[in-house]
């Protein structure tokens, strides 16, 4: 099945600034919208654009739903139905938790846009007093992205992880599932060479997510400019795959098209005037970063 193109739409708002939605065609017929939830993030992951510009504002309520209507509108003709919402463009969702929850409940009302919950995936880069309120007043899925598996990788990485470290935002993801029937939690894991990607890496992995009913899904890292990450080779994402299946998680990875453009949502938007801080590589990883460039 011939596999069509990811279509950018930006959405100039009453204030004059400019977020990005993106439409992601999948094959049979589950197209994909990837919306924005804030102008800009407070973050500063190090691999995001977003991230790189700093918060400018959260969106309102009707300018997240919004989002999702009008793609349905202009592009459901050009792509067939859109079956799929994920909060993955600009922004922390859980950083603008009261909008995006009454936008959640918009989006699956039977009198809004009418979608599945288990559509409806809010992604977090991990705040935990947010995420568990989230859990206890929505039913749409949470992906959460974990990206490393030692918390001096993740605070480097997802600067996030000082203030809510591994272990407190896993064990409160295994504590609130406990209550919740029938869900999965989507991790979100971006290969990184050299930095995330090793069979430790791996093994570490299957014991931070024991007991978490989860998926775990790994995604190719798409280089841009001004990025000193380099993505995994596909013979070692399929041998990290391998070793997650083995030991009974249900692991997700797909090489194909559809995997870049997922991992392209979480980058959207262009380094503006206000730059958040490039942290302090590591020593032990500035060889390799040194070797990647
Ligand atoms: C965004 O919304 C959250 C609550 O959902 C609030 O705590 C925060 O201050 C808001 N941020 C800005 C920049 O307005
Ligand atoms: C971390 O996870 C999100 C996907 O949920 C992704 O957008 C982001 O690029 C990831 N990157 C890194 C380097 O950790
Ligand atoms: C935290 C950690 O140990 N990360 C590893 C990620 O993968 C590379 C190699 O692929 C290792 O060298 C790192 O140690
Ligand atoms: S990856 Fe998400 S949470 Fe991290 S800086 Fe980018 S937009 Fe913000």
């Amino acid at each position: 099945m011939e596999l069509k193109r990811t279509l950018q739409m930006l959405f100039k708002l009453e204030d004059g600034l400019v977020i990005e939605t993106v439409l992601i065609p999948c094959e049979r017929g589950r197209n994909t919208v990837c919306i924005s939830s804030q102008v800009g993030c407070a973050m500063n992951c190090q691999f995001c654009y977003t991230g790189r510009m700093g918060l400018k504002r959260n969106l309102s309520t009707s300018e997240i739903v919004e989002q999702a209507v009008l793609a349905r509108r202009l592009l459901s003709s050009e792509v067939g139905p859109i079956s799929n919402v994920v909060f993955m463009g600009m922004g922390e969702p859980l950083h603008n938790i009261e909008n995006v929850l009454k936008a959640a409940d918009i989006l699956v009302d039977e009198q809004g846009l009418h979608f599945s919950p288990r559509k409806v995936t809010v992604s977090t880069s991990g705040l935990v007093p947010q995420l568990k309120r989230f859990l206890r007043e929505s039913n749409c899925a949470l992906a959460v992205s974990l990206n490393a598996t030692t918390d001096e990788v993740r605070s480097w990485i997802m600067p996030i992880n000082r203030k809510f470290n591994l272990n407190l935002l896993l064990g409160t993801l295994r504590e609130e599932l406990q209550s919740k029937h029938k869900y999965k939690v989507l991790f979100e894991y971006v290969m990184l060479a050299g930095v995330n990607d090793s069979v430790e890496d791996a093994k570490r992995l299957i014991d931070l997510v024991q007991g978490i009913p989860c998926k775990i899904n790994l995604i190719t890292f798409n280089p841009h400019s001004g990025s000193f990450f380099k993505p995994t080779k596909k013979e070692k994402i399929i041998e990290f795959r391998d070793i997650l299946a083995e030991a009974g998680c249900v692991v997700l990875f797909r090489w194909s098209r559809g995997n870049d453009q997922m991992a392209a949502c979480g980058q959207l938007g262009k380094p503006g005037e206000i730059q958040a801080p490039v942290l302090q590589v590591p020593s032990q990883f500035q060889a390799v970063l040194e070797a990647a460039a």
